[in-house]
């Protein structure tokens, strides 16, 4: 019988939530990332050995990369893009010396994931992360200025964004705007609203079929380096998936990465199974999609969303939710039990909880509620097993 490998992801020395705690939740594996390196720079084999021995004194195993970040030259094919990718080539290549073999990374223009509130009460007194659509439409349209939005929204949705901006003060727009764009972890930018107008720009004429391109050919040029090296590179669907801000987007769906493995079909070109942000589309059949991509899958993020009828949601409970994390959890070790490469996963967001509610910790990245999902779908994935193989 085959388990996958229970990760956690560690900011690094100055996450609040140190090694050795981590250990107490006996997981097994590091889901770790250079962050103090900039983006687009080579990660030298000194510093990711330094890092690898750290996490071992702990007893615990770097094996996860979450994420080497893909510059935004590389997503737009500017500036010095072609520097960018020899770059991202060598650290593939430093990090399989190291022994690590699992890179993720995503290809998401200007931000990684978006919400409008990071800390929603919950009816038991916790707090979790939520996507409210009037929300993101009224910081659109009124807070950032986008004259392009108000073609792209109905009458509808306008009315009700204006309604909602005009009941906000001062202190509710500066701390939407925060929560928009000031950056969250895994993300390496942060910017000002005057930057963001500036950087949403640079998308003006890339549409989704033209940012595709540019991660098939990015991919053409790293996955051969990956393949040599063993390095499987898991792509992070896009989060949410769909449009936002009038940005483009390519892996929202099962036909996203379908067509991306028939235009890049190496080895190399993986997925990372994200449950949360895939789940958020009540289109995506998220078994299915295991089943057709499993061989490729090998790092699983658990997260369950609960969405309404007007294209809301809010980050559940690990076994909550919408996602069918039986379902899921069943497709995952009958691919496991066939595959030799062994599956990581990891619980993404946690909620805010008990001792949470008083310590400062990245958003989504709390102690107690991941322990609670982690224990819960430790729990899952034992008895699944067990009455399986
Ligand atoms: C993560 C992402 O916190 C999260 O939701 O899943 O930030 C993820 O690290 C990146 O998108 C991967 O590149
Ligand atoms: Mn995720």
């Amino acid at each position: 019988m085959y388990l996958m490998r229970e990760s956690w992801r560690w900011y690094g020395p100055g996450d609040p939530i140190s090694l050795d705690w981590i250990r107490q939740t006996r997981v097994t594996d590091i889901v770790h990332a250079l962050h103090h390196i900039p983006n687009g720079e080579v990660w030298p084999v000194e510093e990711i050995r330094a890092r690898q021995k750290m996490i071992a004194d702990y007893g615990l195993v770097w094996s996860v990369v979450e994420s080497v970040p893909v510059h935004e030259h590389i997503k737009t094919q500017t500036g010095d893009f072609r520097r960018y990718i020899d770059n991202y080539k060598q650290t593939l290549r430093n990090l399989a010396e190291c022994g690590i073999y699992c890179v993720t990374y995503n290809f998401m223009p200007v931000l990684d994931w978006t919400r409008t509130d990071l800390d929603y009460r919950l009816p038991d007194g916790s707090t979790c992360l939520r996507f409210e659509r009037a929300a993101l439409l009224a910081f659109d349209l009124f807070i950032l200025g986008r004259e392009k939005a108000f073609e792209e929204y109905s009458e509808a949705d306008i009315a009700k964004a204006r309604d909602y901006y005009s009941k906000m003060d001062d202190e509710q727009i500066h701390k939407l705007t925060r929560t928009m764009i000031a950056g969250l972890p895994g993300s390496e930018e942060s910017f000002t609203l005057e930057q963001f107008r500036h950087e949403l720009e640079r998308y003006k004429d890339i549409d989704s079929e033209k940012l595709r391109a540019n991660l098939v050919y990015f991919l053409r040029e790293i996955c051969p380096v990956a393949d040599e090296v063993g390095v499987r590179m898991v792509i992070h669907p896009d989060d949410p998936p769909f449009p936002i801000l009038g940005l483009p987007r390519i892996l929202s769906t099962a036909e996203d990465f379908r067509r991306l493995i028939e235009a890049v079909p190496n080895w190399s070109n993986g997925l990372c199974m994200c449950t949360g942000s895939f789940g958020i589309r009540p289109d995506n059949d998220l078994v299915a999609m295991l089943r057709e991509f499993g061989d490729r899958t090998d790092f699983v993020h658990f997260r369950s969303t609960k969405r309404d009828d007007e294209g809301n949601y809010i980050e559940d409970t690990h076994l909550g939710g919408d996602v069918d994390m039986y379902g899921m959890m069943k497709a995952l070790l009958e691919i496991q039990q066939r595959r030799k490469f062994r599956i990581f996963c990891r619980p993404d967001h946690g909620h805010r909880m008990c001792d949470d509610l008083s310590r400062k910790s990245n958003p989504g990245y709390s102690l107690y509620g991941r322990m609670r999902g982690i224990a819960e779908l430790r729990g899952l994935q034992m008895g699944i097993a067990k009455s399986l193989f």
